[in-house]
C-alpha cells in the first residue's frame, strides 16, 4: 500500500494557506518548530495494527439524517476543490507540558461542502465519523457547519501517512482528537448524541471535547543547568479557534511578566513565544500561562487529563551556574 501511496499526487489546493509570516518562527535552539513534521507527529491509535487501506477499494459515505446520502471515491475527493489550512491538533490525554500536540499543514475538502451537498436535517445534532477500524468520534454538527473543518487527504504536502489515517481523516479546529479527528475515515454519519456515542465516551471521557488553552516551556528543559546572564525562556501556546493573545512567565512565584509572542499563523494554530530572562545563580522555578482571544487566562488549578483535558500551568525547575 505504501507503494501506491508514494505514487499519488495531491492536486494543488484551490485555496492555498497564506505563507507563514517570517516572524512566526523564533530562531531559538530547542524550541518546537512552527510546523510539526509527519514523522515527528504524535500518534494515538486504538487499533493494534495500523489499517492498510487501498484507496482504489475505499470509499467515503455521507449518510444518516440527510436528504441526499452519497458516496465518494478517493478519485472523487481528489477532483474536488481543496483547501489548505494550518490547524493544531491536540490529544485530550496530553499532560500539562506534554507532547501530544502538533501543528501540520493540512489539505483537503471542507466538511461543510459535503454537508451542504447532503442536506442535513435540523434534528441531526451530532456528526459521527466512523473508521474502517471501528473507531468512532462525534461532535456537534454546528461545529462542522461553522467551517474550518476538513476531510483531510494531505499532511505537510504529501498524502496522509498510513499512521495518520490514509486515505482520509477528519480534522476539526478547536476539538480534541478523541471527539473529532477520525482516521481511516469511511463514514460521515449525521445522527444525534442520544442515538450513539463515540468510542471514548462510554469509557469515561467527556461527550464534548473543546481544546483547553495551554502553554508549554520548551527551553530550557526541566532540570537543565544553564549559564547565568541572558537566557531565553521559550515555548509554544495554543487555544485553537480562540487564538493566543498573551503569554506570561513567572520566576520563583514572582509577578507574571509578559513574554514576546511570535506572529501567529491563524487562531487555530499554536504560537511560539520567548521571554528574555536575566538568570541569576541558584535553583529556580519557572511557570508559564497563556491568555486566549476570549480574554480567558489559563487557570493554575491542576486537573488530570480525564475526563476533559488537563489544566494547570506548566512549571519547570532549572539550575543556574
Ligand atoms: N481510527 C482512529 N482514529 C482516531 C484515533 C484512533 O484511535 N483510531 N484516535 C483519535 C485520537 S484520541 C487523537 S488525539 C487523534 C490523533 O491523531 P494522530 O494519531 O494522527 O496524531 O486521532 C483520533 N482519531
Ligand atoms: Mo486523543
Amino acid at each position: 500500500m505504501e507503494e501506491i501511496r508514494r505514487l499519488l499526487r495531491l492536486p494543488p489546493p484551490a485555496t492555498p494557506a497564506p505563507a507563514a509570516p517570517p516572524d512566526a518562527n523564533l530562531a531559538i535552539p530547542g524550541l518546537t518548530p512552527l510546523y510539526t513534521a509527519n514523522d515527528d507527529f504524535y500518534r494515538i491509535d486504538t487499533a493494534l495494527s495500523i489499517p492498510q487501506v487501498d484507496p482504489e477499494q475505499w470509499s467515503l459515505e455521507v449518510r444518516g439524517l440527510v436528504n441526499r446520502p452519497f458516496t465518494l471515491t478517493y478519485a472523487d475527493l481528489l477532483a474536488m476543490p481543496h483547501v489548505e489550512s494550518d490547524i493544531t491538533l491536540a490529544c485530550v490525554s496530553n499532560e500539562v507540558g506534554g507532547n501530544l500536540v502538533g501543528n501540520p499543514r493540512w489539505q483537503g475538502v471542507p466538511l461543510r461542502a459535503l454537508l451542504e451537498r447532503a442536506g442535513v436535517h435540523d434534528g441531526a445534532t451530532q456528526l459521527l465519523g466512523r473508521s474502517v477500524d471501528g473507531f468512532t468520534a462525534g461532535f456537534p454538527t454546528e461545529v462542522a457547519m461553522e467551517g474550518g473543518a476538513l476531510v483531510a487527504l494531505g499532511m505537510n504536502g504529501e498524502p496522509l501517512p498510513a499512521l495518520h489515517g490514509f486515505p482520509a481523516r477528519l480534522v476539526v479546529p478547536g476539538l480534541y482528537g478523541y471527539v473529532s479527528a477520525t482516521k481511516w475515515l469511511s463514514v460521515i454519519e449525521l445522527t444525534t448524541f442520544e442515538a450513539e456515542a463515540g468510542y471514548w465516551i462510554p469509557r469515561g471521557w467527556a461527550r464534548e471535547g473543546p481544546i483547553k488553552t495551554q502553554s508549554r516551556i520548551d527551553v530550557p528543559r526541566s532540570r537543565d543547568s544553564v549559564a547565568a546572564g541572558r537566557q531565553p525562556i521559550a515555548g509554544v501556546a495554543w487555544a485553537p479557534t480562540r487564538g493566543i493573545e498573551m503569554v506570561e512567565v513567572s520566576i520563583d512565584g514572582g509577578p507574571w511578566r509578559e513574554a514576546r509572542l511570535a506572529a501567529g499563523l491563524n487562531v487555530d494554530t499554536w504560537r511560539q513565544w520567548v521571554y528574555e530572562w536575566d538568570a541569576t545563580p541558584g535553583s529556580h522555578t519557572i511557570a508559564v500561562r497563556a491568555s486566549d482571544g476570549s480574554g480567558d487566562t489559563q487557570t493554575d488549578v491542576r486537573t488530570p487529563v480525564a475526563p476533559d483535558g488537563a489544566s494547570g500551568h506548566h512549571t519547570i525547575e532549572v539550575r543556574v551556574e
